[in-house]
Parts: C-alpha cells; structure tokens; sequence
C-alpha cells in the first residue's frame, strides 16, 4: 500500500515537472507555488474525499473512479475469503463492498462475537493484503435477506419497539453497539493510512415507512462522532423520489441503486435531484437476484448485466455490483420478504452472482472482467481455478428418534407452564424451533380442524397427537389440519423460526404461536411450552448413538412427525460437496455439529447443499444429523454430489 502510495506521488510529480518545462516564467512561478502546495498535499496525509467542482472523488488529490463489487464475509466459511477476495482482485475490481450485520456480531446483548467465521478484522486485514479498497456498510439495518436486515431479534424483547426510528428503546441499543464497532474502524479508515474509503448510513432508508430525518440525523451525528470529519458517509436508495426523498440528508452524500433492467440515465437523473454534484454512484447494481423457497430460481443473462455495466461505466459512474459472491444462509440465518404473503429465502445465496456460492467463477465474471478492461488494467497472471468439488455419493442414516421424545436432550429445565401461547421472543429464543404441548380436551374421534388465526403461525407449525404426525399450519398459507385422538393425548405443535423479514414495514417480525388455536369451537389452553436448543447438543456430538443403534422401545418406533436421523460416512479427500435429500420433505442438516441449513426440496427451486470443505474430515468419519420435520424416505439415504442444483421443479407442497 504505501509503495502504491509513493508511486502514486512521484507520476504526480512527474507530470507537474513536464508542465513546468513547458509553462512561460510567470507561469512557472505560479506552478511552483502549486508543486510545492501539491508536493506538500500529495506528501501529506493521505485522503478519499469528494471534489464537487469536478464531480469525482479525490483520492490523495486525483479524481478516482471504483468498481466494486459485493462480497458477504458472514455468508462464507473464513478459510475461503482469501480465495473470493483474490478473484474479486483478478476481475480487476478496485473495491469490494461489505456489510456488518449487527446480529451477528451482537447475538445477545452486550454479550459480542467477533471470532472465527465472525472476525470482521481478520476480513478486513485480508482486503488489505490483497490491495483492495473498502466500502463498508455497518448498517445499523442492512437489509441483505438477512434476518430482520442485521437486527437482533432482542431487540422485540420490547414489544413496542419502533424499529428504525428515533425510539429511544432502538436507539440506546444502537448506539451501544455503534459504540463496540465504530472503534474498530476508525483506524482501517483510508484517511488514517487504511483501505476504508467510505461508509454508508443506515441503508436504503428511503424504502421505509417511518420516514424519520431525527433517526438518520441521530446516526449521522453518532458516525461522525466515532469516525471522524474526514471519511465519505454516504446513503444509498432506490432510483425513485420518494425513496430518495426520504433516504437521503445534508451531510450524507446520496447514492442510488438500480440493476441491468433499469434506464442507468434516468437512474442518475433521479439521483442529481437530491445530489446535483459530486461524483454518480450506483451503490448496488444487480447482477442477479435472490431465491425465495417455492419461487423459480432468478438468473440474469451475462451479456445483459456486462452490457448494463458498460453503460454505467460509460458515464464515469462508480459501481458496486450487488452481489459479486453471494454466498450460504448457514444456520437459520436467511431473512425472508413479505409481498402480500410471507416470503422465506433460501438457504442459497448464489445469487446467479458472478462468483458461485461455491466461489466458482462463472461466464458472467469473465463478460464483467472483459468490460472492465476497457476502461482499467485488470491484473495480469492466471484467474484462480474453482476449488475442487467431490462427489461421495449414497450415505445411509438410521432413525434415531422423535423430537418429542428426545426433550431432555434439547430442552433444559422445565417447560414453561402458560394458559395461552407465548412467542420465541418471550422466551427470548430467536432461532430455531419451539415446541407447544397441551392435551386434548375431549376423545375427538372424527377428523375436527386445529385452526389458527389468520398469521397466527410464524412460521410453520407442525401437529401431532400422540406421536401421530397430522400435517402442517403454514403462515398465510395453510390455517387448518384436521386432527383426531383420545382425550389427554398430547396435542403437540412444534413451530419452526423459517427467518424473519428483512424488508419493508414489517420487519418487527415475532416468531411462534402470535394467537391461539381453536378445536372445532373451542380455543385450546393451559400449554406447555419449551424451548429448544437443538445446535448445542450437536455441536457437542449428539447423537452419541453407535450406527447399528436400534429403538430401545419398539412402541416409539412407529412414531411419526419431526424426527431425527443420522448416520455417518468416511471420505478419502476433503473437498466443497453438494447435499441432496432425494425423497426426503422438509428439514435441517448439521454435518460434524455444524448447521449447514434448510432443506426443502419438496418445494424447492433449491434441491441441494452446499457443503464446504473445511467442515469435513479425512481423518475422523464424518457424522450427519438430520432433522426431518414431516416425511423421510423409506431408505432414510443422502447423496453428495459434485454440483449443486438450484433450479429443481417447484411444488406447492
Ligand atoms: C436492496 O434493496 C438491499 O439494499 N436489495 C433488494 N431489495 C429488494 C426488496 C424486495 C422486496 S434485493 C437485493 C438487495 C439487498 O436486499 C440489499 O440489502
């Protein structure tokens, strides 16, 4: 950096002597008053500033275009940043541009996590070894088809709360994580000798309801207290007025956003309204789109997106392709939209980006490399290969148990005795799965409906009695099953977290049974209800079963519903791999304790798994634990192939 740096003085230098040659004396003066101002400019500190006189940015006094391109950090194994970030690099970007989710790295309050997969430094010192540029983007709400855009679902611990507004519940936790996370920055800033060029507010403000200038005015005041006078803050927004009406601020330089389908003219028309100087910047410029579970794979044509970007870049915008690599919802951390219905996202974030979720570089990135070298050198020297991806076939599992009889497992204590449902946030479990549990009131010996009211499930909610699996209550999809049973059996409702929206006015998204279930006529009382966590134990090596384990209790044997298989499997050579679950319904997978997602190809459009390298061993046999929340195969078998499949046929199922 600092080499690039001295260079990039002397050609200044240079430049300002061959003027000197050819200037008449009085000139000449002159110029040697600016060579000394430049010289004492360009020897000073250096600084990424705004020049709106000329409508560029000013990087250590030269007006400075970036190609960026976004990368996620928190949707990609650690081991292989270096990997995306060093292709990114070969495209011939000059940046990439990142997010910090907040509920990532603040998964409780005050309690913060920035190790392994989580070390934002260990990112960011990386983008510096490898001569990248940074534009980060902290949020506090990010949007990204994260959960609740980034926030902390503690953050509904307060019920009432107004999320991204000036409430005073929101801001207090706002500005007490601002105050962990703005620290580790300001030092990386490129005006303190780092490789942060700017930092974007809040994000896409202007799509929100509230409309609140005291929020955005309240986040503005925070950054520039903790970051200082001398770093670009900017907004993005949509390309319409009113998103940008109420996106942007003074003080905030405004950027918009908008992808290859969009007029790149009229886009930026829309944004001098609000910016009329200073440099143009698309601060998202789509190269594909995200997938939503029973939704056809979205893919955007290469020659489309490359030819959109030539566009942009004729017009001497800057440019962040949103996304570069998209990476994996790992866990239970995929967001969800809603558009008249609820919309879950899937566990794959490729994004038909340039980079696969694999990190595999595509038809796509070599049209953008070849754009970008019309207008910049791209790096010389071989493109990184993809990493290797093995196919280790069948994996047979054998039945270990049903969830409801395995609750000393996943539950500590005892249940939480209340007349009516209770949400995950009042049990203050944001992930994940909570069981209800009541008896039935009354013999129901002809099939009567278990309704819930209208969105009274969030998300899915899956019944049995008496260890006998009925069906499914599905969030503005399925608001009865037909149940029967014996008076005292147990009514069991086990209701799965399927991610909470990440957009729009709806994001203060509470999980569980939001309303009571009615039988027949009657509402259904007096629950148990326990909280579940099923990741710890695993993670610690449940089950601990040997593979030829049998029931201990053939009476268990026949039950159906939520259940768990497992088995495991040895493999000569560790290598990225895909999952898929032929026959299997609806679940999730851990691989050597590590969650790798959902799975739903009953549904789909995403059929497989992507399963990294560096959770698998060559060593040690490799275990995998299945939840299955409704169907499995009779031969409860997996594959694991060399190649994903995100397109499989859609059903409604
Ligand atoms: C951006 O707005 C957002 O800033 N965007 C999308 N918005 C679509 C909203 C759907 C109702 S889709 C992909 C991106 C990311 O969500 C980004 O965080």
């Amino acid at each position: 950096m600092e080499q690039r740096r001295q260079r990039k003085e002397y050609e200044l230098m240079e430049s300002r002597a061959r003027e000197l040659q050819r200037a008449p004396m009085g000139a000449a003066i002159l110029c040697l008053l600016l060579a000394g101002c430049l010289f004492e400019q360009v020897r000073g500190d250096p600084s990424f500033t705004i020049d709106y006189a000329r409508d560029c940015f000013l990087k250590d006094g030269a007006c400075f275009r970036y190609i960026s391109g976004s990368f996620h950090y928190f949707r990609v194994p650690s081991v292989y940043w270096k990997d995306r970030l060093l292709k990114m690099y070969m495209t011939g970007l000059d940046a990439i541009q990142v997010y910090v989710p907040w509920n990532f790295h603040e998964p409780q309050p005050r309690m913060f996590n920035f190790d392994g997969d989580r070390d934002l430094e260990r990112f960011l010192n990386l983008t510096v070894e490898l001569g990248l540029l940074v534009i980060l983007r902290p949020g506090p709400y990010i949007c990204a088809e994260w959960d609740m855009g980034g926030l902390p679902a503690w953050l509904l611990n307060k019920k009432a709360i107004a999320l991204r507004t000036s409430d005073p519940h929101y801001l207090n936790a706002v500005d007490s994580w601002l105050s962990v996370l703005l620290p580790k920055i300001k030092p990386r800033l490129y005006c303190n000798g780092g490789n942060i060029i700017s930092v974007q507010v809040e994000n896409e403000y202007g799509s929100f309801h509230a409309c609140d200038y005291s929020y955005m005015r309240h986040l503005l005041n925070i950054f520039r207290i903790y970051l200082g006078d001398d770093v670009v803050l900017f907004t993005t927004d949509g390309n319409t007025n009113v998103e940008l009406k109420c996106g942007t601020l003074q003080g905030l330089f405004a950027t918009v956003d908008f992808g290859p389908v969009d007029n790149a003219t009229k886009a930026f028309e829309l944004l001098r309204r609000v910016q009329p100087r200073g440099p143009l910047v698309n601060s998202e410029y789509y190269t594909g789109w995200l997938d939503y579970w029973g939704e056809k794979h979205a893919s955007s044509p290469a020659e489309q997106v490359s030819r959109g970007l030539q566009d942009i870049l004729n017009t001497g915008a800057s440019v962040n392709m949103y996304m570069f690599e998209g990476g994996t919802n790992f866990g239970y951390w995929n967001g969800a939209d809603f558009k008249n219905i609820y919309k879950p996202i899937t566990t794959s974030y490729d994004y038909d980006a340039p980079l696969t979720e694999a990190g595999d570089p595509t038809d796509k990135l070599l049209a953008i490399r070849s754009v970008i070298s019309k207008f910049k050198s791209v790096p010389e020297g071989p493109f990184p290969p993809p990493t290797p991806k093995y196919y280790y076939g069948l994996v047979s599992l054998n039945k270990v148990g049903a969830l409801v009889d395995l609750l000393d497992i996943f539950s500590e204590g005892d249940p939480y005795g209340t007349q009516y449902p209770i949400t995950f946030e009042d049990l203050k479990q944001a992930f994940g799965f909570v069981l209800y549990r009541t008896r039935l009131p009354s013999d129901i010996p002809f099939p009567t409906p278990l309704s819930s009211q209208v969105s009274g499930v969030h998300d899915r909610a899956y019944i049995s009695v008496g260890g006998r699996f009925y069906g499914v209550l599905e969030r503005d999809r399925i608001s009865n099953v037909n149940v029967t049973g014996s008076a005292g059996e147990w009514l069991d409702v086990l209701v799965e977290n399927m991610g909470r929206i990440n957009f729009g006015a709806d994001i203060t998204d509470f999980k569980g049974l939001l309303g009571n279930l009615t039988l027949g006529e009657d509402i259904l009382r007096d629950w148990v209800v326990y909280s579940l966590d099923i990741d710890g134990p695993i993670a610690a090596g449940w089950p601990y079963v040997p593979d030829n384990h049998i029931w201990m209790n053939p009476q268990l044997q026949n039950r159906t519903g939520p259940t768990f298989y497992s088995g495991t499997f040895q493999i000569g050579a560790v290598g990225d791999t895909f999952l898929k679950l032929p026959k299997w319904t609806k679940g999730q997978v851990w691989i050597n304790g590590f969650n790798i997602g959902r799975y739903w190809p009953a549904r789909g459009p995403q059929i497989t798994l992507y399963v990294p390298s560096n959770i698998l061993s060559s060593s040690q046999l490799n275990r995998i634990t299945i939840l299955e929340l409704e169907h499995a195969p009779d031969w409860s078998t997996v594959i694991f192939l060399d190649r994903p499949i995100l397109n499989g046929t859609l059903s409604g199922r």
